[in-house]
């Protein structure tokens, strides 16, 4: 087949598999077609937070509003590691990250935050009425405050302070970061009343009928962290990353290792390489093993990648076994899919 040259430019940009419109890609490999509207999420409490896209999504509405609005739902239980009910520092302070993107490559991400019910509305208002990509503590909190944002009271939920008080006993400060669901750990965050262990970060990333890509991250970072530690969630191309031209993609897991590699900006990059939102999650996982070699932590470290391509084709990698995420792409559609692993 000859390739006209202006689309052989746009090969440049785009990457082979999206030229080919998801059937064939750069690996040879035969791709299922893609879906849209499509979100995908991680974590259990992705089906929930899912629903939440899809109440936009179904309806023709914009990927922006379905990643906020679905995020939102998580942030919003109570017993859930995510949000307000979440473990808190060690200083037991709860302090969320959260980040937006959307599909002209506006971002927006507030980090630090204390009593702010819904952080991810906060990084939508960085995003769309500031001039600026970040905020962080006691500024966007005064910023949220300014925004019209009633601020809450600040006391742990019972759940977390249950959990913290038996922390401080020891105060052992070794994260390990969700791998709970085979082993458990110290830092083992709540389980939910049907028993399955809860997460602190929900990452999101859709595509709607019109074919526009966005994300949302949002979380409170590892149970019992230094005060003053950021993630990659709040972080624009660690925690989050959209290209509407290529793809999107969102992490999970130790932050510390997904912002080392640029974790979701090297996702989307490989997906702009023509990699299957797969195998574009599996390259940037072992980026992260290969620069962990022969370090004694590396078998108690989780990551996670999500990511969607622009054809709607969706997958997912981490190191660990034990993740999962939740894809949804009808009313009837929202499952759980277990995420490959490298260990
Ligand atoms: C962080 N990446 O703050 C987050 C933690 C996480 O499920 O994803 N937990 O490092």
């Amino acid at each position: 087949m000859s390739i006209p040259r202006r689309q052989l430019l746009q090969l440049g940009t785009l990457g082979l598999g999206t030229f080919f419109t998801g059937k064939t890609f750069a690996s040879g490999k035969k791709q299922a077609a893609g879906r849209k509207p499509l979100v995908i999420s991680t974590w259990d409490t992705g089906i929930a937070a899912n629903k939440g896209a899809w109440n936009v999504l179904g309806k023709g509405g914009r990927a922006l509003d379905a990643v906020e609005q679905g995020v939102m739902v998580t942030e919003n239980e109570n017993n859930c590691c995510v949000g307000l009910a979440a473990n808190p520092d060690r200083d037991g302070f709860v302090t969320l990250d959260a980040s937006i993107m959307d599909e002209h490559g506006n971002c927006g991400s507030v980090a630090f935050l204390e009593r702010v019910k819904h952080p991810i509305q906060v990084a939508r208002m960085v995003m769309e009425r500031t001039p600026h990509v970040m905020l962080v503590g006691a500024g966007a909190q005064q910023f949220a405050v300014e925004q019209g944002i009633k601020l809450e009271d600040g006391k742990l939920s019972d759940d977390a302070k249950k959990t913290y008080e038996e922390w401080l006993k020891k105060s052992e400060y070794k994260p390990a970061v969700n791998i709970e669901n085979t082993k458990g750990t110290a830092f083992a965050p709540l389980r939910l009343p049907n028993g399955d262990w809860n997460h602190d970060t929900i990452g999101m990333v859709a595509i709607d009928a019109n074919g526009n890509l966005s994300g949302s991250c949002t979380t409170s970072g590892m149970a019992f962290k230094l005060r003053g530690r950021v993630g990659d969630s709040p972080i624009i191309g660690a925690g989050l990353y959209v290209d509407n031209e290529i793809g999107a993609a969102t992490a999970t897991g130790l932050g510390e290792e997904v912002i080392k590699i640029c974790g979701s900006h090297l996702v989307v990059q490989y997906m702009a390489q023509g990699l299957h939102p797969e195998e574009a999650c599996k390259k940037a996982v072992e980026k992260i093993i290969r620069n962990k070699k022969g370090d004694p932590n590396l078998k108690d470290t989780q990551v996670g990648f999500i990511a969607i391509n622009k054809q709607g084709q969706y997958g997912g990698y981490c190191i660990q076994k034990g993740f999962s995420f939740a894809v949804c792409y009808a009313d009837d559609k929202n499952f759980m899919v277990d995420g490959k692993h490298m260990l």
